[in-house]
């Protein structure tokens, strides 16, 4: 069976519907088919400011979000990064391996850093994408399923994993993205030419899956829409209802064309009850399932646990045969 790895951040109190639609819905659907490792990258979450009490919280929010999404850990294997420490490991070795010139290029630091300010930018940050491809190459992920933002990150991976190779023989998987063509980028709902994300300055346009159905049923309501009246997939001169439409596709079985047909001469108001209700009636049940796991935090930690120990077997001889073919020498007793 080929490998699969993918990672979200905790560093919100709920998955949101970009996460959803560009991630995690093929995680489910790759479990199947696939030796698929899904974890909570709490590494990656500190390299914006902590609140340690908030992070036990979202990490063990995640990973309930993540099983009632429909992963089985009987099917996959779940774990949160921290708890194993090759990750770090191959991340040093990848940042001795990657140019300072590489890493300035990815967009996704040029971006947060220039928010942010060079004050308040981390030198994780900067390594973030090094700690990421040390994440994905540790298990020889063959797939790595993630949103449109993501693909030049695994880009540099593969980058990184050639480079390796080329140097010290055939060691690590160079892992191919999975991206979706639809559902990749979810848009923002009062920003709809931005990508919808944890971060964004106001959360009138993210749809969480933890709120309650009230609140997103007013939040796509209120979605700004474009000129018009006419629901058609345009995005260029539409964005706004094409991502209305590119969420209402990816939610139910009906088509993009499907759509506007079902739509012509209706106008955007009847449009948008529609997908309103979608979105209620499709994470009303994720909600309430989240919350019921989340009582038990004592079977989640079992989960976690049982997670970790599988990982940490794959990480482990991935992280020796690095080791061994860089030369380092073997500590007594372990050869
Ligand atoms: N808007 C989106 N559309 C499609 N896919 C998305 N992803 C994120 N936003 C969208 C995908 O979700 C996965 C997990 O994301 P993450 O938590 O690791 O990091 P992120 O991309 O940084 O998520 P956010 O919400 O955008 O957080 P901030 O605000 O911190 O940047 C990834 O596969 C990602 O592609």
């Amino acid at each position: 069976m080929k490998r699969v790895l993918s990672g979200i951040q905790p560093t919100a109190d709920s998955f949101h519907l970009g996460n959803y639609l560009g991630a995690i819905k093929q995680w489910v659907a790759l479990q199947d088919t696939h030796d698929a490792f899904y974890c909570v990258v709490d590494l990656h979450s500190l390299t914006v400011d902590v609140d340690p009490k908030l992070m036990t919280e979202r990490t063990l929010k995640s990973v309930a979000q993540l099983i009632a999404l429909g992963l089985d850990p009987n099917r996959c294997t779940i774990f949160v990064q921290s708890h194993i420490h090759q990750h770090n490991q191959l991340a040093w070795i990848m940042e001795c391996l990657a140019g300072f010139g590489e890493a300035s290029r990815m967009t996704q630091f040029k971006d947060k850093s220039q928010k942010a300010g060079s004050d308040r930018t981390t030198v994780g940050l900067f390594t973030y994408p090094l700690l990421q491809a040390a994440d994905i190459m540790l298990y020889q992920a063959n797939l790595v399923p993630v949103g449109e933002d993501q693909r030049q990150h695994i880009e540099l991976t593969r980058d990184l994993g050639q480079r390796f190779n080329s140097r010290y023989g055939d060691t690590l998987v160079v892992p191919e993205p999975y991206i979706m063509k639809a559902g990749a980028k979810i848009n923002d709902l009062q920003d709809p030419t931005a990508k919808m994300s944890k971060s964004a300055a106001s959360q009138s346009g993210v749809i969480d899956i933890l709120d309650e159905p009230s609140i997103n049923i007013k939040k796509i309501k209120s979605a700004v829409t474009d000129t018009g009246r006419e629901v058609t997939f345009d995005e260029a001169e539409k964005p706004g209802i094409s991502n209305l439409i590119t969420i209402l596709s990816s939610l139910t079985s009906k088509s993009q064309s499907e759509i506007e047909k079902e739509f012509s001469g209706k106008g955007y108001g009847d449009f948008k009850g529609e997908v309103a209700q979608a979105v209620a009636d499709y994470f009303s049940p994720i909600r309430n399932r989240s919350l019921e796991l989340l009582t038990s935090k004592s079977e989640l930690a079992e989960i976690i646990k049982a997670g970790a120990k599988k990982a940490e077997v794959v990480a482990e001889a991935t992280l020796a045969k690095v080791y061994k073919n860089l030369g380092l020498l073997p500590r007594k007793g372990s050869e």
